[in-house]
């Protein structure tokens, strides 16, 4: 049985396996230009953050009705109960949808009909968080969540994701204090190519309440002690790190520091079609790599449930904060 978790940093967008992605492609009439799934596959090297969001974009052409988001949402659910997953808090990109004529209803609906029978089907509770992209305009995300206001019942909360150096925190403040204003919570991507500063402003000015990334934070003493202070979470990706080159290779991974530093770490999968990877993945990647022990890797558990946003059923967080108590590894 696998260490019960919570998933906190999981893309929709990027749990396209690329068999779905085909099977799509041939059911919408979306033509790829991939020969097949293994041709997909050797594309998936990357350079850097960017190299990988053009073929992330790219390859959500194949998503057009609700069935299609259905079917992504259930797989991912699937996928991620295998592996342990008792929670998932999953960001969506609408704008990534509405600028190729799918509505914020196919994409929210879609979606919704796989989150609101997962609990049932997967055993796993689960949560809807909008992301805006960052490398599109303010305006534009204002209108995005304008667009989503007859979803709200449906959407914990806003973050920010996308290509992030040149697009600094500060560009969207004003979406975030109507978001608040709308009872979001407030998450954003920083510090993952970003510098320190981002992590710092998107705290200061966006109010955010979990910091997405943040493997920047170790470049500034003050920032750290901050986090630390004001038990900030984390949620880490480390094979999404290795993947995307922000760090050489996984034994280089800070966590273990950001753990001794006394940071409120969470990991987490991030783009798992493309990363290699979902959430017992990337587990089980640090215990080998990085060998986390027990204690170490309890705590990991612990935190992902510490830092979800289940304000709205303390008792559910309790249920799963004593069944990672009672976990016992090898078991
Ligand atoms: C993303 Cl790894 C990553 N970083 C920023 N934005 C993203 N969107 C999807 N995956
Ligand atoms: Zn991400």
């Amino acid at each position: 049985m696998p260490l019960p978790k919570a998933e906190l940093h999981l893309h929709i967008e990027g749990t396209l396996e690329p068999e779905l992605a085909f099977e799509l492609a041939a059911r919408n009439g979306v033509p790829l230009p991939y020969a097949d799934t293994g041709e997909l596959r050797e594309a998936y090297r990357f350079e850097d953050l960017q190299s990988f969001l053009n073929l992330y974009y790219e390859l959500m052409a194949v998503l057009r009705t609700e069935r299609d988001f259905e079917e992504l949402a259930d797989a991912y659910l699937a996928r991620a109960a295998a592996q342990g997953v008792r929670h998932a808090e999953i960001f969506f990109d609408p704008q990534a949808h509405l600028s190729r004529g799918v509505a914020m209803g196919t994409v929210v609906e879609g979606l919704w009909r796989a989150l609101g029978r997962s609990e049932e089907r997967h055993g796993v509770s689960t949560r809807l968080i909008m992301c805006f992209l960052r490398d599109e305009s303010a305006e534009s995300a204002l209108e995005t969540l304008e667009a989503a206001k007859p979803y709200l019942d449906r959407i914990t909360g806003v973050g920010l994701d996308s290509a992030e150096v040149g697009h600094p925190p500060v560009k969207f403040r004003e979406v975030y204090e109507t978001a608040a204003a709308l009872g979001l919570r407030r998450v954003a991507h920083a510090g993952e190519e970003g510098p320190p500063e981002y992590i710092t402003e998107a705290l200061d000015v966006l109010g955010i309440e979990r910091v997405d990334h943040g493997l920047r934070c170790m470049e500034d003493p003050a920032l750290v002690e901050r986090l630390v202070r004001d038990r900030v979470p984390l949620t880490l990706c480390p094979l999404s790190n290795v993947r995307l080159r922000t760090v050489d290779t996984l034994a280089d991974h800070p966590l273990p520091a950001m753990l001794d530093a006394g940071l409120l770490c969470t990991v987490n999968s991030d783009d798992p079609a493309y990363f290699g990877g979902y959430a017992g993945d990337n587990f089980d990647a640090l215990r080998e790599t990085l060998f986390l022990d027990e204690k170490r890797l309890r705590e990991l558990a612990r935190n992902s449930f510490l830092a979800s946003f289940l304000e709205d059923d303390e008792e559910l967080r309790a249920r799963y904060l004593a069944e990672v108590e009672a976990y016992e590894f090898g078991a």
